[in-house]
């Protein structure tokens, strides 16, 4: 693709052909799943890992979801997480005793790119796109008309109000049809109910910001307040250095049919949305191409990573910093 840091979906040596050589590479820890498909014919593709992946039922051991890239332009949550998929598997490898013991005892999933189509979109035509890729209007052609936000689709308070999504296809927060009409939001319903997932972090840019559930609405507390205070930290004393944690609809705006909500109330998974920085040169969604920048925007998040990863066997009593 011509960068340094970024590679897209398709290309050779891309997203999608690395997935399959590190699971070919790794047949003990790591077992691949296609979820879906979507409307250009791309895999929706989760990869599980856990000691013995293969001989083990999915949703055996309490899990913790990694998803990035439902917005196609927000190439740092798919490099970060692909980042935080590779440092489990080398801590694997290198027998750490920790990871061991961790991946014995639990699942770790990511879906490093939900929006594939959206995402490829980013490198051959609009670098700025951040739907998917659905034909509204039935042209047989892409344009600022099409597409749904997967991010509105899901069906937890879909379509609750004009102010949380958008009726209109050509806006960014276009919710689509109905709720779960999208092959991206079907792939992630159905990864949430093969797993057992206690926790989701569905990485996201930009902002820093640490947002948690619910989106819809700003003024009920939920009970499982207590752990995301814990796991988030606050203002004085972030769980990632130099964001903002809070609940996303008083921190950020309201949304609504947003993933983390479905996840939260329909599920039982407590999720959160990090805002990703956006390096140096506050190139907003655009984050730099730059090894180094990229490297310490994942090793600003990893202790937060592990807190949750480490928490998923007793979320009651999470572990934090
Ligand atoms: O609008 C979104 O989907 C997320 N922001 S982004 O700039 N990456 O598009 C934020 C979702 C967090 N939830 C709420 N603010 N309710
Ligand atoms: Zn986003």
């Amino acid at each position: 693709s011509g960068f340094d840091v970024w590679r897209s979906w398709d290309e050779p040596g891309g997203i999608r052909d690395e997935l399959y050589q590190v699971a070919k590479d790794n047949p003990q820890l790591v077992k691949l799943v296609v979820l879906g498909h979507t409307y250009q014919g791309r895999e929706i593709i989760a990869m599980k890992l856990t000691q013995g992946a293969r001989g083990i039922a999915d949703g055996s051991r309490p899990a913790v979801l990694h998803s990035s890239t439902q917005h196609a332009r927000e190439w740092i949550s798919t490099e970060v997480n692909r980042r935080l998929m590779h440092w489990y598997i080398d801590e694997w490898r290198a027998n750490d005793k920790e990871t061991r013991n961790l991946l014995r005892n639990n699942e770790l999933w990511f879906v490093l790119v939900a929006n594939p189509d959206g995402y490829q979109y980013t490198f051959d035509h609009e670098r700025l796109w951040r739907k998917n890729l659905r034909d509204n209007d039935g042209d047989n052609q892409i344009t600022r008309a099409d597409g749904v936000d997967p991010n509105r689709n899901f069906p937890e308070h879909f379509g609750y109000d004009e102010e949380g999504s958008s009726s209109q296809t050509s806006s960014d927060t276009y919710r689509g049809p109905s709720a779960a009409s999208e092959p991206e939001t079907q792939a992630m319903i159905s990864l949430l109910d093969r797993g057992d997932f206690e926790f989701q972090i569905n990485w996201h840019s930009f902002g820093q910001w640490l947002l948690y559930a619910e989106g819809w609405q700003t003024g009920t507390p939920t009970a499982d307040d207590p752990i995301y205070y814990a796991l988030s930290g606050n203002r004085d004393n972030p769980a990632i250095p130099d964001f903002e944690p809070g609940l996303s609809s008083d921190v950020l705006y309201v949304t609504n049919g947003e993933t983390t909500d479905f996840a939260h109330v329909q599920r039982g998974t407590l999720a959160w949305t990090p805002e990703l920085g956006e390096g140096d040169d506050e190139g907003g969604f655009v984050f730099p191409d730059d090894e180094a920048q990229v490297q310490a925007e994942f090793e600003r998040v990893l202790p937060y990573s592990l807190d949750v990863a480490k928490s998923a066997a007793d979320p009651d009593d999470p572990v934090s910093h």
